[in-house]
């Protein structure tokens, strides 16, 4: 049976990311994507200003509640960016509607980086997001949100092993017995980054050539990679692996030809690279 996920993330029309990444990514790997968009966005919000922004708040839970009366479930829900509290707390509800009996919830809690929240987020949305990481399978901050949500010193890198396996150790109490961490963005000296997974007490390091540049979207790049390997069989530290490195790659890539940060990588390239990495 072909596997469904459910991406629940915004639509931002321009500049590749949530839901414009989700979609191709998921799909191109042979696992069906069906979405709720939770808001529409002209483009994001980092580094655009007068974006438009179309609230779906009240659309979130009638989806959901659709689909439990037509029978339809799905095997992951992957939750990214999400624009309130009101909408975490529904998107908790909808995955209880939409869920089948064994399937995982992915949470990437994505709200800030470079030690900063996005612009739009109250100081306290932290704390709402940690209690939706509570209710995850697997969870997929970089340093600065899970900083955040520990409410802990956020540190810019490279880091120190120690720094990383407290936040690991840190965020596995948070979150329910077995669900599994993967933290993004670490790295120990210019060479390699990548990330740090932690499951059943076990901490496994990935890590993919260093690219010394930032884009916007490369979170969403990540998770959507990391969910499409998991739900393909992949073992929690072979798909974040493959996920880094198909990140990486992206990056390395749109950094030689195309240096607008706010317009995202060229994922679209290298999604015959991933197809071949999850065969
Ligand atoms: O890539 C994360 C993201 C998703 N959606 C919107 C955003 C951001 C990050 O800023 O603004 C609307």
């Amino acid at each position: 049976m072909q596997k469904r996920v459910a991406a629940i993330h915004d639509i931002s029309c321009f500049g590749k990311c949530s839901l414009t990444v989700a979609l191709p990514i998921i799909s191109a790997v042979g696992i069906e994507c069906a979405v709720i968009p939770t808001a529409v966005l002209s483009t994001h919000t980092g580094g655009f200003s007068g974006f438009t922004f179309r609230d779906l708040t009240e659309d979130i839970l009638p989806v959901a509640e659709h689909w439990n009366k037509e029978g339809i479930t799905v095997d992951a829900v992957y939750s990214g960016y999400l624009g309130s509290k009101e909408q975490i707390n529904l998107v908790k509800e909808a995955v209880r509607l939409i869920k089948n009996k064994d399937a995982l919830f992915v949470v990437d809690p994505v709200m800030a980086d470079h030690g900063k929240l996005y612009g739009g987020f109250s100081e306290d949305f932290p704390k709402q997001m940690r209690t939706l990481c509570e209710e995850a399978d697997i969870i997929t901050p970089n340093i600065t949100e899970a900083a955040f949500m520990l409410d802990t010193e956020y540190k810019c890198g490279p880091y120190e092993k120690e720094y990383i396996e407290d936040i690991l150790y840190g965020l596995e109490n948070m979150c329910k017995k077995g669900c599994k961490i993967v933290l993004t963005g670490v790295y120990f000296d210019e060479k390699k980054i990548g990330a740090a997974c932690l499951e059943n007490g076990t901490v496994t390091y990935v890590f993919s050539s260093y690219v010394d540049a930032a884009y916007h979207g490369t979170g969403d790049v990540f998770s959507s990679a990391l969910t499409s390997g998991i739900l393909k069989g992949k073992r929690l530290a072979s798909a974040a692996q493959i996920a880094s490195d198909y990140t990486a790659s992206c990056i390395r890539l749109t950094k030689e030809k195309y240096p607008y940060m706010k317009y995202g990588v060229n994922f679209e390239a290298k999604i015959p690279e991933l197809i071949e990495s999850l065969k």
